[in-house]
């Protein structure tokens, strides 16, 4: 199978390579990224050797690059995890969101129509389903649960979603769609909670914890989402929408004092700021139909996972050093210029 990973240099897309490139010398795994801000092909080092891996730069939502790319390469399946990803840039320019996000996927889609790709893999996000209040542990989103956003990240990916879905019921393209809990593990870029606090605890700069630090966020392991992906392209009905979580339920206040903790570092690294406008209070995933109709189960606990990460950030400081130093940028040019 020739498979077409869209923003494979970034957290969970890379991830996703290694996994496949690894777990499938026998398939051809393409990586395909505009390289923004969040992509970083130091990231690939690991599989960038490998024979049944080729990376190509590249913007999903300009079409023609896109529709030649297709026709050139006779994808069999297309796994989108391309997008702009982080909330808070969303609320400071919504219009990048929309052009990445609805648009780039809308073009994915049409191209994987065009050319007859056997199944496209929309990666979601458990945002679409809004927020549950905090004093109703009882509540989950499942696949049922209405779509109900609050920032324009989130209003973004609802919108792909229904493009994907849209083009299942229209024109009958074998589509699924994965909407997952927060993520975190290796590669995870230090913009987004887990691995900002790392870094800043460990150079012993204050630490912003939004409001009261009482929100929840459902964490799990990358991998975890790595392995369900590849089961729901492999084993998923056409149509369908699959839940990923694995119940590891955490206040921001929770996470950040265990990785307090895990460095020695003191609490009072702790600084509360203001809150981010639209701040969803609680995320929580009920799992049960990637459990029961996919026999999908997560190998990670958060203890376990939190341990493993931090252990990771210290064991490769160089790898987010030089995100913070803007030195990552210019593995580009090493590695492929002038090519
Ligand atoms: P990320 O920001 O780390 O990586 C995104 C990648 O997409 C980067 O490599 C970037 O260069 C690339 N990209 C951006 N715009 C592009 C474009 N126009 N064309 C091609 N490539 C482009 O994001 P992530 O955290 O790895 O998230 C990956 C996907 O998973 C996203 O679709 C996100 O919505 C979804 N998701 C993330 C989480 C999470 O906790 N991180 C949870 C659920 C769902
Ligand atoms: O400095 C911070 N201080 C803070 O208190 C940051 C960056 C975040 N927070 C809070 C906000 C959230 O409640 O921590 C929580 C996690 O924040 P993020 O890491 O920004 O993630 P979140 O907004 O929950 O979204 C993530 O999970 C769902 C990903 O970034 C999305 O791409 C994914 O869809």
């Amino acid at each position: 199978m020739k498979i077409l990973v869209t923003g494979g240099a970034g957290f969970i897309g890379g991830n996703f390579v290694h996994f496949m490139v690894n777990k499938y010398p026998e398939d051809q795994i393409v990586n395909l990224d505009l390289l923004t801000y969040a992509g970083n092909l130091e990231t690939l080092k690991p599989v960038e050797d490998k024979p049944n891996y080729t990376f190509v730069k590249g913007d999903i939502a300009d079409r023609p690059f896109i529709m030649d790319l297709f026709e050139k390469e006779k994808f069999d399946v297309v796994v989108n995890f391309a997008a702009e990803s982080h909330v808070d840039r969303s609320i400071t320019n919504p219009g990048l969101f929309v052009q990445t996000n609805v648009l780039g996927t809308q073009v994915l889609l049409d191209a994987s129509r065009a050319y007859g790709v056997k199944r496209y893999h929309q990666v979601s996000t458990d945002e679409v389903y809004g927020d549950l209040p905090l004093d109703r542990p009882d509540l989950f989103f499942t696949e049922e649960t209405p779509i109900h956003t609050s920032s324009p990240y989130s209003a973004s990916k609802a919108s792909a979603d229904l493009f994907v879905l849209a083009y299942y019921r229209t024109f009958g393209m074998p589509v699924t769609v994965s909407r997952c809990s927060n993520n975190y593990g290796p590669y995870h870029f230090p913009e987004k909670l887990i691995p900002l606090m790392i870094s800043r605890a460990l150079a012993d700069e204050s630490l912003p914890v939004y409001g009261k630090g009482e929100n929840v966020r459902d964490w799990l392991h990358v991998s975890d989402h790595c392995a369900a992906i590849d089961l729901i392209i492999r084993k998923g009905t056409v149509g369908e929408i699959y839940n990923i979580g694995g119940h590891n339920e955490r206040t921001n206040l929770e996470v950040v004092k265990t990785i307090l903790r895990a460095l020695s570092k003191p609490e009072s690294l702790i600084q509360y700021v203001t809150d981010r406008p639209g701040h969803d209070r609680r995320y929580a995933i009920d799992p049960t139909k990637i459990e029961t109709q996919l026999g999908w189960k997560p190998q990670y606990t958060f203890d376990t996972g939190i341990e493993m990460t931090i252990q990771w950030y210290l064991d490769n400081q160089d790898w987010w050093k030089h995100i913070l130093s803007g030195e990552y940028s210019n593995y580009f040019e090493k590695m492929y210029g002038g090519r």
